[in-house]
């Protein structure tokens, strides 16, 4: 039996996304296990592979972890991604959970009723540029270190990168107002697992299409 990381989900960024990139980050390679139709997911159901009937699941160290934020979790933990004491990993927390509310933002445009798509967007970036990217930028400023947390690369420097690039996929100029998270892009786009990940042919999944709606929808609903 293969020692890697299996991940079972569909094959779409969705909530899987951020663990891929953690993975990717800590030098981890993986598998990935796409559910296609709504039976696959039965099987897994069937299998009593899901806690809550839900993906995204991991397979790890003979067990399967269910509940994103727990996997991500363990995969910080695991390859030390997570600060050195407990005020850093509050810190990595408070940074982490402020990335997650953006990105459910930007990730859920796609499924806005035709008629608030429009207002979604501009209520999203309005937050990005005035709520969440003014608060990294200030860290950086602050302290004047390479990483958010602790002058350690951690799972927040990996998770504002991925949110910084899918901010930039809906609007290309919003890093404009924002100089140290321009430099931290580039800084931790460099990093060279990350830099292997940005590569074309990796594992990293292309944003969400409206034509890739139908395929998703029938596996989950
Ligand atoms: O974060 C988590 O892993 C859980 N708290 C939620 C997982 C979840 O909602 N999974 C969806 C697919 S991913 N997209 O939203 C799921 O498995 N839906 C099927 C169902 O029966 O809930």
């Amino acid at each position: 039996m293969s020692g890697k990381p299996k991940l079972h989900y569909c094959n779409a960024r969705g909530r899987m996304e951020s663990i891929r990139w953690l993975l990717a980050a800590a030098g981890v390679e993986f598998e990935e296990c796409f559910l296609e139709t709504k039976d696959d997911l039965a099987k897994l159901r069937t299998d009593g592979s899901l806690l809550f009937q839900q993906v995204p699941v991991e397979e790890i160290d003979g067990m399967q972890m269910g509940q994103t934020r727990v996997i991500a979790n363990s995969i910080a933990a695991k390859y030390n991604l997570y600060g050195k004491d407990l005020k850093e990993r509050a810190l990595i927390d408070m940074y982490v959970e402020g990335i997650i509310d953006l990105n459910e933002l930007l990730m859920t445009y796609l499924f806005q009723p035709a008629d608030k798509k429009e207002q979604h967007l501009a209520t999203s970036l309005d937050k990005a540029t005035n709520r969440y990217l003014p608060v990294y930028e200030k860290v950086l400023k602050d302290h004047g270190q390479d990483f958010l947390v602790g002058n350690c690369f951690s799972r927040a420097d990996v998770q504002l990168l991925e949110v910084l690039l899918t901010a930039e996929e809906f609007k290309p100029d919003i890093l404009a107002k924002f100089p140290l998270l321009q430099s931290f892009k580039a800084r931790i786009s460099n990093i060279p697992t990350i830099k292997k990940f940005l590569q074309p042919g990796s594992q990293r999944k292309p944003p969400l299409q409206e034509k890739d709606l139908p395929r998703l929808m029938q596996i989950f609903h």
